[in-house]
Formats: C-alpha cells, structure tokens, sequence
C-alpha cells in the first residue's frame, strides 16, 4: 500500500465496494464497520484505539498468533525464489512436496490403514467439494456407482461452496440457492444437551445419537450410501463435544456398512484439540481428513485433504486422470509459510502444551464458570470452548430466542476488549494456541466482566429476577 486511508474513508469505501460473507449490508450500514489495523500475538487493534484479546482466533485459524517473522519471512523467500508454478502437466514443486511428506508423518494411523497421500486446495470448502470428488470417484472406479449419498448432520459446518454448504446442515444456507445438490442427507447432531431424554447419561446419548446414522443408512439403502462427514467437534454450529461413546459408534457403523469416513478437521487439526489431528483423540480412524485454516495460522490460504491409502490406491491404481484440480493446488508460497508454522509449532510445543497444560486448565476455568448466575452449562476441548447463557439455572429453561442475549453479551465483549462468538446463546472461544496460563486468566477475567455486564442488563430489564 502506498498511503495510507483515514478510518472515515475505510468505512465509506467498505461500505461503497466490499461486499462481506454471511453480512447483511444494510444492517452493517447502520451498526458502522469496525476497522482492524493490526494484531500482535494474542491482541488486535481497532482504528479506534481499541486493543482485543481475540479469543477467536481471527476465525479459528491464528494458532501461532500473529506478528511471526518466521512466516513473513517465509512467505517472501519463497516469493522471490519461485512464486506460483503449476502442478498440472508433470511439474511439481519442493515447499508442496515437503509439506505433504510433513503431513503424512505427522499423521498417526487410522486403524489399520495409513495416511499415503495429500491433496491441495485453498480453503476448507474446495478441501470438502474434493472429498465429493474423490468418494464419487472411489465408488465408480470400485464398480458401484450406485453409492452416491453423502450423510452429513444437522448444523455441522463444511464450507460454504455449493458441496461444502450441501455436506454442512444449516438450515439458513440451504434456504438460498436450492441446497443441498443431490444426494446429500443429514441426521441430527449429537446436541446432549439439546436433545438428550430424561434420565438418559451422556454416554447412553452418545451411543443413541450415532445410531441416528445407522438409521438413515437402512432408510435410504445400505447401497446406495458413499460416506459420512463430520466435524470431531462442531466449531460453527456452537463448539458441541460429542459424548465420548459417539465416534466409536460411528465408527462400527461405517465399519459395518462398508461406507467412508471423511472427519473434516479444518478447525479441531493442528493443535486445536491438544493433537496434530483429531481423530486421534476420539478413537475415529478416518479415510479421509479435510484440512485447512490453522496449517498456516491463516497467514495465507491453505486447504487440502489428507487421503488414506485405500482411497489413495484405488484413484491412483485403477483411476487414470482424475478431472479435478485448482489453479492454486501445492502453491508454493502457502506451503512454504505451512512449513514454517508446523516448525515454529513442534519448536514451541504447542500442541503438547495445549494437550496437557493450557487445555486442561482452560476446562477447570470454564467448570468454575458453570457457577455463574447466567451460565447454564460449560463444555471444553483442548483450546474450543462455550458456555451457554440460561434464564434459569435450576429449570435449564433458555432464553427467549427474540432477546438476542448472546449478541448483547458479544457487543459488551467488544467494549470491553474481548473478541467472543456469539451462536445463538452459546458463547464460544477458540483463541490462540500460543496462549499461557497467565493469558487465560486475563481471558477468564474479561469473560466473567460481559457476564456480568449483561446479567446487569438483563436484572435491569426485568429479564431475569434480581439477586
Ligand atoms: N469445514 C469446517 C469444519 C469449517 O469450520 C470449513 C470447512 C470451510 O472452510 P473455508 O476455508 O472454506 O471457510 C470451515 C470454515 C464461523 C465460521 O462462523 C466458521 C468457518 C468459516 C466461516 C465462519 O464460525 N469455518
């Protein structure tokens, strides 16, 4: 950039051209845009003078922080020496290849198969229409292409292309622009404390949910069914932790259909969870993983597929030319900063740290915030984590959908330097991995300040009864 534009001109500009994702324009014309200037580890800073702590990690992606070098630097050696070559017509690149190498030895076994093969995109959602792709292609090569249907959940999150939105199960999306395409069904979620029975343990539901799966599998034939997609955990639909019975419920189920398992890891990968990748940590064993944001720390766009060799061998052995691909698959200049952020990762130990220290610490925090007046319910996962805004903590009962109680709690977040997603009433963090302990509890301290602002607030309304 060669000058610099006022805060007053970024707004109208924005306003005038940018056309924002999942925005709605006229809504944000009054409310006024907030304009980030910078960022430096855990903190970024407004045109306003304001410093956050961004507990989101810009979008579930900033696990190193922000203000490496090291990526910077990687970005531009790589730049100078060999910005942008294809991998289409028999060419290949060194950053693409050592990184995929990376990603298979840093990838532990799924089952009794191995990870073989890595296949590049840009982005969480290209990663999950190549899973489309390549599951489709899988079958007919394997002579059943009968076995189209894709089973994805209710309010899980893949992306936000046509597939990706069609695998995802939010409602919203699929009401603009006919989703989902063809052959892609969803069952419920594994929500215990949405749609647990009375009585009924965590672990009881966990079992029940997944077999959710096996039901819709025998609903719309065993043979015509290609794969289940799922999230380890549910970022976008609200951070819901699965009972610890449901992947390997899920797991026999697939086994015994004979379908794939594709676990879609573009947030709860690369240390989210206290593990290279998740499936690990919930006892999944995968054929094929999705990829994306924290590969790079979101320095710039990465995404891709891990493939299992019995998708692998197939593609590649009986397959011939696969006619799918992107300008943009292997760039060099992404891989390059992904290598450098898995190396500033291993040096720092970030997942280990996360997996034994700051995780585990980040859950005893968020049981001691299950205490508060407005608190229903807590969950966390290695560095994910939401509680849940109640009206009443006795019954459970929730708060009037009309009241917006967690877009009250995000905007004291933002006046009181804290950057928290609000999901209807669940307020979830995923902030970054470089966190300490000494971090958290500034976090905790902020967290518990918009507690208790909007408790305030809603005492005040009448909403809830004063002390
Ligand atoms: N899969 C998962 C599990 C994701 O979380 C995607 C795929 C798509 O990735 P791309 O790179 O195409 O955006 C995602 C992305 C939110 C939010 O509101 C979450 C995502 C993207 C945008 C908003 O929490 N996750």
């Amino acid at each position: 950039m060669t000058e610099t534009l006022s805060p007053s001109e970024i707004a109208a500009w924005d306003a005038a051209h940018f056309m924002h994702p999942f925005t709605d324009h006229q809504a944000l014309s009054e409310r006024g845009v907030k304009v980030i200037t910078q960022a430096q580890g855990i903190y970024v800073h407004d045109s306003d003078g304001n410093t956050l702590l961004d507990a989101m990690s810009g979008l579930w992606c900033v696990n190193v922080g922000y203000g490496r070098q090291e990526l910077a630097n990687a970005a531009a050696e790589q730049m100078m020496r060999l910005p942008y070559y294809n991998a289409f017509f028999n060419t290949t690149n060194e950053p693409a290849v050592r990184l995929a190498k990376q990603l298979i030895d840093l990838a532990p076994p799924s089952g009794d198969q191995r990870f073989t093969h890595v296949f590049y995109s840009s982005s969480g959602s290209e990663s999950n229409d190549s899973n489309v792709r390549m599951v489709r292609r899988y079958w007919d090569l394997l002579g059943q292409p009968e076995r189209k249907i894709i089973i994805g959940r209710v309010n899980g999150y893949h992306g936000s292309t046509m597939a990706g939105a069609s695998l995802g199960g939010m409602s919203g999306m699929h009401a603009q622009g006919d989703l989902p395409i063809p052959n892609i069904t969803h069952v419920e979620q594994p929500h215990y404390g949405d749609k647990r029975l009375p009585g009924e343990t965590e672990a009881e539901f966990g079992v029940r949910a997944a077999r959710w799966l096996e039901e819709k599998i025998l609903e719309v034939g065993p043979e015509k069914v290609a794969a289940f997609i799922g999230e380890p955990v549910q970022g976008a639909g609200g951070v819901i932790v699965p009972p610890d019975t449901y992947w390997p419920e899920i797991q026999r189920i697939v086994d015994q259909y004979g379908i794939l398992l594709i676990s879609d890891e573009v947030i709860c990968a690369f240390g989210r969870l206290g593990h290279w990748f998740a499936y690990e940590r919930f006892g999944m064993r995968p054929d094929l993983v999705t990829f994306a944001k924290g590969i790079t720390s979101g320095y710039v766009p990465l995404g891709g597929v891990l493939v299992g060799d019995k998708v692998a061998r197939v593609l590649i052995e009986k397959g011939g030319e696969f006619n799918h691909g992107y300008t943009y698959s292997g760039h060099p200049v992404a891989c390059a900063v992904a290598l450098a952020n898995l190396d500033i990762m291993k040096r720092e130990g970030l997942v280990e740290r996360v997996r034994d220290d700051t995780g585990p610490y980040l859950a005893d925090k968020y049981a001691e915030l299950a205490q508060h007046p407005l608190v229903g319910a807590t969950q966390t996962c290695g560095l994910v984590a939401a509680l849940w805004l109640c009206q009443d903590k006795a019954t459970g009962a929730a708060f009037d959908a009309s009241l917006e109680v967690g877009m009250r709690c995000r905007a004291h977040c933002f006046d009181n330097g804290l950057i928290m997603r609000a999901v209807g009433d669940r307020m979830i963090i995923a902030p970054p991995l470089v966190m300490t302990r000494a971090d958290i509890d500034v976090l905790m301290l902020r967290i518990r300040k918009v507690l208790d602002l909007t408790l305030q607030g809603l005492r005040a309304e009448g909403v809830m009864a004063a002390e």
